[in-house]
This record gives structure tokens, C-alpha cells and sequence, in this order.
């Protein structure tokens, strides 16, 4: 019998390359360039399964082709926002991610972008390596202490929960979360946290804001001029979900006016433009969307996209079937 075609769209780690190359016929993206709509139009037509990734955008239009060979997309990764799932499910196309295994390498990098932000550690590298450190003064880049203050969580999912173990059990943060529903009280109460049913009631009382939902019609543009506007002086703002979360002029508006203190950002608007407004100001930590990228991380993502694809044409149920 002969293998299932797959697409990968873009390169993986080799180990997983290779381990998917035992089951499958695999079509590796040799040049590892951004899809185009094309090429993942005549996908759908030609593949058994398609692997695509963040920087895939298939809309509802890709869907609409009289013929689709498709039977499975196995994102790799876990937000699928640049898939239009209903769409795909009407023909009958099951859809994948990868949970759980990006967790950990996600909160770690919005620990990051908190502590270089509230360290001042971007400013402190540009300055030293522009020659432009004369040595040590008691006023010199005053950054905030993290230790003991209080962190927002908007998105008490996975991540946000491991954000809330980090910053609870390593720096004694006071946890404050929005989520659709509280957790459960015995996991409030490991954590120090407490819920707060409206996002403003969040942002007014946190030191440090971190975003952690997914990117969905009801979070498109939650961080905008009204809810910043609750956000204090001297607060941060960590987004490391999706760029659409906040609104990016809105936010470039508040940081030009010193109206919040700074802002780490992993995730953009419009990836990878990013507005010139954004580059010019120093109060900023930019990451170029890092969240999951760890070796291990984007080993295990592939992994899972393999156990998905597995099942599936085994005629089982795949584990991350959304
Ligand atoms: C992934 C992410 O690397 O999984 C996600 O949702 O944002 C990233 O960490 C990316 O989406 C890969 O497709």
C-alpha cells in the first residue's frame, strides 16, 4: 500500500523531518519560504495531509475548490487562527494542533520579555553596545522590581496558568486573571490568584499585564484606547498570544504618551512587518514571535503533529482533533 502524500510547509527540526519520512510520503519545502496562497491552494488538491504553520494563512476562500484531497491539516502549533476551521471541516478536512507541548517555552519567554522589560535589559544592551556606557552610577537605567508585585493574566488557559506558576512560585506575585470562567478554587488558592470577571478591573489594579488567549472574535482588539486607558503609569504590558489582541496603534499611542510604563511584545498585527512607530520607541522589548522556540519545544510540536497524523490514518481519532 502505497504511503499518505504530506506536505510540510516549512522546515522542522531534521530529527522530526526524519521520523515523519517512516510512515509517510513527505514533501519538505526546501527553501523554507512563506507559502503563497497558491501553493497552498494546489496543496489541498494534491496532499492526503498538509502541515502548515503560523506563517500559512488559509482563509475560507482556500476552501471553496470543487476538488480537495486533503483529509487532514495538521497545524504545527497550537493557535490556528490563520486556518479557517469551519470552512475546512465542511469538506469534511479534520484539523489538528499541538497543545501542551509549547506551554513551558511559552511562559518562558513572556518571563522573559517581563523581566528585560521591568530591567530595562533591551535599553542597557543597545547602550552598551553602542559604546555608550561610561561606567557604573547609582541612578543609571532604574528599572522596577518584579519580586512581590502583582501580574494580570488575560488568558488562564495552559500558558497562562504556567505564567501564573512562574511568576506565583519564583517571584511572589500577586496573581490576578480574566479569564470566561474562574479556575477552580483549590488551584486559586496555589496560586495566590484571584479572578476578575471585567478586563479593566485587570488592567487598573496590575503591575505587569500578560496576555495569554487566544486570538478569536471576541478578544480581536480587547487591549484597545478604553482598556488601556485603565492600565496605570507605571504598568507593563506582555503580549506573547496573538498580535490582533491589542490594537496596535492604540498601544503605540499610550507608550508614545508615557501613558503606561512599557510594553514586551512577541506577536504582531502584521508579522513580520512591524509599524515604524513600534521601532522607534525605546520603552519596548520586540521579540521576533519566539514564544515556542526552543529546540526541544519545536521537536515536540512536530512530534505531535506526527502522533496526530498517525491516528488519523490509522483510522483513529487524533489526540489534538479540534
Ligand atoms: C508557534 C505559536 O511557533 O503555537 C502557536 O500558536 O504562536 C507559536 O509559538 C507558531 O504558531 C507555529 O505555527
Amino acid at each position: 500500500m502505497s504511503k499518505p502524500r504530506v506536505l510540510v510547509t516549512r522546515r522542522w527540526p531534521e530529527s522530526v523531518e526524519k521520523a515523519m519520512a517512516i510512515n509517510f510520503e513527505v514533501t519538505l519545502n526546501d527553501d523554507d519560504h512563506a507559502m503563497s496562497a497558491d501553493e497552498l491552494a494546489k496543496a489541498l488538491q494534491e496532499y492526503d495531509a498538509v502541515c502548515p504553520c503560523v506563517t500559512d494563512s488559509m482563509p475560507q476562500s482556500l476552501f471553496g475548490a470543487s476538488f480537495i484531497k486533503t483529509r487532514i491539516i495538521g497545524n504545527y502549533g497550537v493557535g490556528f487562527d490563520h486556518i479557517a476551521i469551519d470552512a475546512a471541516k465542511s469538506k469534511g478536512i479534520v484539523v489538528t494542533n499541538t497543545p501542551d507541548v509549547l506551554t513551558d517555552a511559552t511562559a518562558d519567554l513572556a518571563m522573559t520579555l517581563m523581566l528585560m522589560l521591568a530591567r530595562r535589559a533591551g535599553e542597557g544592551e543597545r547602550q552598551l553596545r553602542a559604546g555608550q556606557w561610561h561606567g557604573w552610577y547609582p541612578t543609571h537605567l532604574m528599572g522596577t522590581q518584579v519580586t512581590g508585585k502583582s501580574l494580570g493574566i488575560v488568558g488562564m488557559g495552559r500558558i497562562g496558568k504556567a505564567m501564573a506558576e512562574k511568576a506565583h512560585f519564583g517571584f511572589g506575585m500577586k496573581i490576578l486573571y480574566h479569564n470566561r470562567k474562574p479556575i477552580p478554587e483549590s488551584e486559586e488558592r496555589r496560586l495566590n490568584a484571584e479572578y476578575c470577571t471585567e478586563l479593566t478591573w485587570l488592567m487598573s489594579r496590575s503591575d505587569f499585564v500578560s496576555l495569554h488567549c487566544p486570538s478569536s472574535p471576541r478578544t480581536k482588539g480587547m487591549v484597545n484606547e478604553k482598556t488601556l486607558a485603565c492600565m496605570r503609569p507605571d504598568a507593563f504590558l506582555i503580549n506573547t498570544s496573538r498580535g490582533d489582541v491589542v490594537v496596535e496603534k492604540a498601544l503605540i499611542k499610550f507608550l508614545q504618551k508615557g501613558l503606561i510604563a512599557g510594553a514586551g511584545l512577541d506577536v504582531y498585527d502584521n508579522e513580520p512587518e512591524l509599524p515604524e512607530a513600534l521601532l522607534a520607541l525605546d520603552n519596548l522589548v520586540l521579540l521576533p514571535h519566539l514564544g515556542s522556540a526552543t529546540k526541544e519545544t519545536r521537536t515536540a510540536m512536530g512530534m505531535r503533529v506526527l502522533g496526530n497524523l498517525n491516528a488519523f490514518f490509522n483510522g483513529e481519532e487524533p489526540p489534538d482533533k479540534l
